[in-house]
């Protein structure tokens, strides 16, 4: 009896995760300005916001881009970051 075992490289690499803790969002216009704002850093893949726990996720490829970097882009965008 065969048994075909499918071959699945580790194709998806995990993308290191940083979280910021960004004060002063306070409606949609603000997620979408941070959003855009972190998305268009070169590196960033992936971007989620959590206005209520003010809480930003950012998925990038660490060698493109750190955490510095992305905290600093956010302060930047007039945002508070702790
Ligand atoms: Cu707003």
């Amino acid at each position: 009896m065969s048994h075909t075992a499918l071959s699945n490289p580790e194709t998806t690499k995990t993308m290191p995760e940083t979280t910021l803790h960004v004060k002063g969002m306070t409606c949609g216009h603000c997620i979408k300005a941070v959003k855009d704002t972190l998305e268009a850093v070169e590196g960033v893949t992936h971007v989620s916001i959590s206005l209520g726990h003010e809480t930003v996720r950012i998925s990038h490829d660490d060698s493109m881009t750190d955490s510095n970097l992305l905290l600093e882009v956010v302060r930047k965008a007039g945002y508070r970051v702790d």
